[in-house]
């Protein structure tokens, strides 16, 4: 029995230093794993030895047990803190290699900006806004109604023809101006009102460089009792004046519209000469068309459900592109979509 005791005390003792040894030599997760199973697992080697407490003396049992029991703690703890040691070298190898050195200096980061026609719409809007007009929006694809019935155009009118305007179906097409806003806003706010929306158009209209097949326009319309055209030429001639300088000239030119009556073109002093005569201008001092304009023609207003009696109102649509152009003295509307970056950051 005393030779059980001193067998079974010998080989936990030479299961200690072969773990002892082979923790030591582990390097990754998961031998550490094996060697826990190995040693100290279930079927591990000491649980093996253990099962042998049997064969000893009872008085023996609690010797050897205490023996066993101090190296289950000694290998547990040593596999604890060697695995502790191996994470703590991963990790620090891993933030050498992830080094970062912030004395590199950084390279720069291209920061865009509004386009030259945003910034105008934006620039229309905010005149507007301090003007007491609203801002509203529509879509660019419209119905044929709201962009040409409602707006008084006759089924044999040009600009509906399909040589000028997009059409997705035969009654839905890309909007040929922004003036399908005034029916949507008239319908939907009734009178009074006063209004402006921007957008984009689309036409058929080949590319020179005052023509674009998509280009922006900017609506305005005010209803209300009492409006003439001294209002409407009023409002115009403010909002030329404040956007290029007192300088600034207009001239409303006759024209014709079916939703406005009376109607006009404007157009604005040479964005060159200022009115002298030049180049740019043919030597007339004049800039190109900016926008045309009038007062709503009654039969809009009555389509909109509004009394054309007690109610009249004024409308103006104008080219944001070409008024960009003046502003800047830009001389060829292509730029605009060509993103040329040489040409962009000018703004
Ligand atoms: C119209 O589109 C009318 N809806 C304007 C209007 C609104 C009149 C309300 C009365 C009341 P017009 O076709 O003339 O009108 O176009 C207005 C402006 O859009 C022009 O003066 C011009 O500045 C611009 N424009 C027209 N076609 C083009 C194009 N292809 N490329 C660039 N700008 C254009």
């Amino acid at each position: 029995m005393e030779n059980m005791k001193d067998i079974m005390k010998g080989r936990l003792l030479e299961i200690k230093d072969e773990a002892l040894k082979t923790i030591k030599e582990a390097r990754t997760l998961e031998e550490f794993e094996q060697l826990r199973v190995k040693f100290l697992g279930k079927k591990g080697e000491l649980t093996k030895v253990l099962r042998d407490m049997g064969k000893l003396a009872p008085e023996d049992r609690p010797i050897v047990g205490q023996i066993a029991n101090e190296i289950r703690d000694e290998l547990e703890e040593t596999i604890s803190s060697e695995k502790e040691r191996l994470n703590n070298e991963l990790k620090l190898a891993k933030l050498n290699k992830e080094k970062i050195d912030i004395t590199i200096t950084s390279k720069k980061k291209k920061v865009g900006h509004r386009h030259p026609l945003i910034a105008t719409i934006e620039e229309l809007e905010d005149l507007f806004i301090s003007m007491g007009f609203s801002v509203v929006s529509g879509p660019e694809i419209e119905t044929v109604e709201n962009n040409f019935d409602a707006l008084n155009s006759p089924e044999n009118h040009p600009s509906r023809d399909m040589s000028d305007t997009f059409y997705i179906t035969e009654d839905i097409l890309l909007r040929t101006h922004t003036s399908p806003v005034q029916i949507r806003a008239m319908k939907e706010m009734g009178a009074p009102l006063r209004i402006v929306s921007a957008g984009r158009t689309f036409r058929f209209d080949d590319v020179d460089d005052t023509h674009s097949p998509m280009f922006h326009q900017l609506e305005g319309l005010v209803v209300d009792e009492n409006i003439s055209m001294a209002n409407l030429i009023h409002t115009l001639d403010i909002f030329i004046k404040e956007l290029f300088g007192p300088d600034m000239k207009t001239r409303f030119r006759p024209h014709h519209f079916p939703f406005t009556e009376p109607s006009a073109e404007v157009d604005v002093s040479c964005f060159k000469c200022r009115g002298k005569g030049c180049e740019a201008c043919n030597f007339t001092g004049w800039s190109m068309e900016l926008l045309g304009c009038g007062m709503v023609h009654p039969k809009v207003l009555e389509y909109c459900g509004i009394d054309s009696e007690k109610y009249s109102g004024f409308a103006f649509g104008m080219g944001i592109d070409r008024i960009t152009m003046v502003k800047y003295g830009i001389n060829d509307i292509r730029l605009f979509f060509e993103n040329d970056n040489r040409f962009l950051e000018q703004f």
